[in-house]
């Protein structure tokens, strides 16, 4: 039985995102905003013992305690992020990237038996961050190539109601089957950046809110952006991925075994991560279901990363504009 309605389908396929208001409701992403909670908690009263913090600033809510306690201590993020992006791997977001209700509509875009991409994220968006405005890319532009043409498709979910004001995504429609444009490395706030010059002329932006419980499907093609947080919440929001298993992958690998002396096709879209069965009815033995097993293989990629997709990127400052 399909999730999507046709409608739905064609106008992901001919503009590359979709808004879902509805997948979740707002009570199923309660426990891992909780999590999430306890891991600032924790953080910061470790930061207030070391003498890097003066409180823990327990009475604000989840919008804005990450706020307080990043002005004084930007080291709270890293249990949140890591120290190079990615990292964390906590029970509940595990039950996110897994929740039935979710996988029914990745099931209508990539088929039944479903790869979790090893690229996700959890963002804090703190107001004002600069950090926290990424310039224009595709998602493919990080990937390797030989994985251009293939389907990976990303959730983007706000822990908040995602605004204008607070910093939602914009997207370029119409823009996913040009192929992967020019991206740079080194572009504004350190990430990669395709050049306004090198966007393609459709009919400009779409600014994307997306309530609680919403979810803005994107191809890995579709060109987009995230705006400024000028609002006093953090925008919270997670961004997974996910691909048919037939998508070149490394479930299975250890990150030590990885070479680049192989078939181009068994080389992972995104080598550095781990990524892992979320869905498999034809191999039910191999789904991830347990929490712990799932923080195991993120683990295993944090000491050991296989060299990431190398795409020739030029660097922003020596492009001529
Ligand atoms: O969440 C954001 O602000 C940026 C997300 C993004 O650009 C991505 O997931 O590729």
């Amino acid at each position: 039985m399909k999730t999507l309605s046709n409608e739905q389908m064609e106008f992901f396929r001919r503009e590359g995102y979709l808004m879902v208001p509805d997948v979740f409701e707002r009570d199923d992403l309660t426990p891992l905003r909780d999590e999430l909670t306890g891991v600032i908690d924790s953080k910061a009263r470790a930061l207030v013992d070391e003498g890097k913090l003066s409180r823990p600033y327990e009475e604000e809510p989840f919008e804005r305690r990450l706020t307080r306690v990043w002005n004084e201590c930007p080291e709270i993020m890293e249990p949140l992020t890591g120290k190079g992006g990615g990292g964390y791997s906590g029970a509940e977001l595990f039950h996110v990237i897994t929740h039935r209700k979710l996988l029914a509509y990745i099931e209508d875009f990539v088929g039944s038996e479903i790869v979790g991409s090893s690229v996700y994220r959890i963002r804090p968006k703190i107001p004002f961050m600069d950090r926290g405005v990424v310039p224009w890319h595709q998602d493919s532009g990080y990937f390797e190539p030989h994985c251009d043409r293939d389907l990976i498709v990303t959730v983007w979910m706000p822990l908040v109601d995602a605004t204008p004001e607070n910093g939602c995504l914009q997207v370029l429609p119409r823009a996913h089957e040009g192929g992967v444009y020019r991206h740079w490395t080194n572009g504004p706030n350190g990430y990669l950046a395709i050049a306004d010059e090198d966007l393609p002329p459709t009919g400009g932006p779409v600014t994307v809110p997306v309530p609680l419980g919403g979810v803005l499907f994107m191809g890995n093609c579709t060109p987009h952006c995230s705006t400024p947080n000028t609002s006093d919440v953090v925008r919270w929001s997670l961004d997974l991925r996910y691909q048919n298993a037939g998508v070149p992958n490394n479930v299975g690998e250890m990150p030590e075994d990885f070479t680049r002396e192989r078939p181009t096709q068994e080389i992972a879209c995104y080598p550095p991560e781990a990524d892992f069965v979320v869905q498999s009815p034809s191999a039910p033995e191999r789904t991830v279901r347990d929490p712990a097993l799932f923080d195991q293989i993120r683990q295993r990629y944090e000491h050991t990363r296989p060299q990431g997709p190398q795409r020739g990127w030029g660097d922003y400052g020596e492009r001529s504009a």
